[in-house]
């Protein structure tokens, strides 16, 4: 994060083509440690997925070393001998950068730095860098920028003079069309206030069109899973929705919604969503809520799972961590092996026994996809429909009825009766329709 010793860097911010051509690419030491990893395996893979992050934001991996440890250092995370040991490798493969796997304290990121005497992030701004550096919608710009900040905030203290000068590199790099970021900590925190009361706007319109969009009374179907599994690929097989689609991890931020035709005559709206992966920094994860209410509001979550990567466990297990995070916990899931053109047979065969209702496809060649319209169309009709109605305060009776018809998921009452969120059976549904709340 700090230009220390690299005064011959770029001070303005560069877009990623200029970067390449005129910075050559950082230099880059990545450091785990496996805390919180249950195996060596876990550790290694978590490793090479920071290598990928790494490259994704533009730096050379030089080296990646794996310090296995129980706990960490409070001072140094990875205590002083090894860090000195360490500095000694960084200073022989002249990196710029040390990357580390884990999240670092303020204390110990300033340590570190002070020990190597280059920079030192931690996985955390690097995922952010990548989404800085990804973002193209005015929402997205704010929310990234938003996340930065509150990477930064507790950060500040003994930084202020470094930062005051316009730095380039990961960790230092901002969402595109940001203003000059301020230092002092007052005027920080005033620009995280005016980016939350400007998110705020923005959700606010996010919100009136998945109104309008509900008025129109479709089911609405979510893409999610890990980075780079194919979800945008899959929307544009499936609506030529033409998604922008890249061997590069958070290639998309913001959401894409599309209607989908289903085998069984219906219509449904689709939603590409951004990518998740191992510990996805929790400053993004608040700062994307609002685009992230797209997937808590489906009645479907299509989870798409790249079939291929070897480590396809954990990383199903890392989006259902961040599914519960942001409240789609209990949202209804199908589950959708990608890439199985590039998936071994056998692999496969273990997936889907370990995972019974899950489909097969490739959206690659287009192999499944009639089976995953065919899936998705009765998942819907099995679940029936998430609909909002409004029922005043006298109509105790039908309160009742949908309480026993179905599932009620929200319930709040105003000054005109209650509002209530229901999941129904489609003919149920119909039978309430007097109720549906007004737009
Ligand atoms: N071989 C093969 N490659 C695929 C398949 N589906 C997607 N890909 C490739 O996987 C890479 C990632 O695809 P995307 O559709 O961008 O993945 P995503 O899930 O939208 O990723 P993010 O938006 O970055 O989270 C691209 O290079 C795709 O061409 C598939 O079925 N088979
Ligand atoms: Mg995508």
């Amino acid at each position: 994060m700090s230009t220390r010793g690299h005064a011959g860097r770029q001070r303005r911010r560069l877009t990623a083509t200029e970067v390449d051509l005129e910075r050559p690419r950082q230099r880059a030491l990545l450091v785990g440690t496996g805390i919180g990893t249950r195996s060596a395996e876990e550790a290694e893979a978590s490793l090479a997925e920071l290598a990928l992050l790494a490259d994704t934001a533009g730096a050379e991996v030089v080296d990646a070393v794996l310090q296995r440890r129980d706990t960490p250092d409070p001072a140094t995370y990875i205590g002083r001998g090894k860090a000195e040991e360490l500095q000694q490798l960084a200073t022989a493969l002249d990196v710029d950068l040390v990357i580390f796997d884990d999240e670092l304290t303020p204390a110990q990121q300033r340590n570190l730095e002070k020990v190597f005497a280059v920079d030192v992030v931690d996985r955390a701004a690097l995922i952010l860098d990548i989404f800085a550096q990804h973002a193209r919608s005015q929402e997205g710009m704010v929310q990234v920028e938003l996340a930065q900040l509150r990477y930064l905030l507790p950060r500040l203290r003994g930084r202020g003079a470094q930062l005051s000068q316009q730095a380039g590199g990961i960790g230092a790099r901002r969402g595109p069309g940001e203003t000059q970021l301020e230092i002092d900590r007052r005027r920080l925190v005033r620009r995280i206030q005016k980016l939350e009361r400007d998110l705020r706007e923005l959700a606010a319109n996010r919100q009136t069109q998945r109104k309008a969009r509900r008025r129109r009374n479709l089911p609405t179907v979510a893409l999610v899973g890990y980075t780079n599994a194919g979800k945008s690929t899959l929307l544009n097989r499936l609506t030529h929705a033409g998604v922008l689609v890249e061997d590069r991890l958070f290639s998309t931020l913001d959401p894409t919604t599309r209607r989908l035709h289903l085998p069984g005559g219906e219509t449904v709206l689709c939603s590409d969503t951004v990518g998740f992966v191992q510990r996805l920094p929790h400053q993004l994860v608040e700062a994307f809520r609002s685009t992230l209410e797209e997937v808590v509001d489906a009645d479907l979550l299509v989870h798409v799972v790249d079939a291929a990567a070897g480590d396809a466990d954990s990383r199903l297990a890392a989006v259902d961590t961040v599914l519960r995070e942001i409240g789609a916990g209990d949202v209804p899931r199908l589950l959708v092996w990608n890439k199985a053109d590039l998936a071994d047979a056998e692999a496969l065969a273990r997936l889907t026994d370990a995972h019974p209702g899950s489909v097969v496809v490739s959206a690659a060649t287009g192999a499944g996809l009639t089976d995953l319209l065919a899936a998705i169309g009765d998942r819907l009709r099995s679940l029936g429909r998430v609909v909002e109605y409004l029922v005043p305060y006298e109509r105790g009776d039908v309160l009742a009825a949908m309480h026993r018809a179905g599932e009620v998921l929200v319930e709040v009452h105003d000054d005109v009766g209650t509002r209530v969120r229901a999941r129904l059976p489609e003919a149920a549904a119909g039978r309430f329709a007097e109720f549906a709340a007004p737009a």
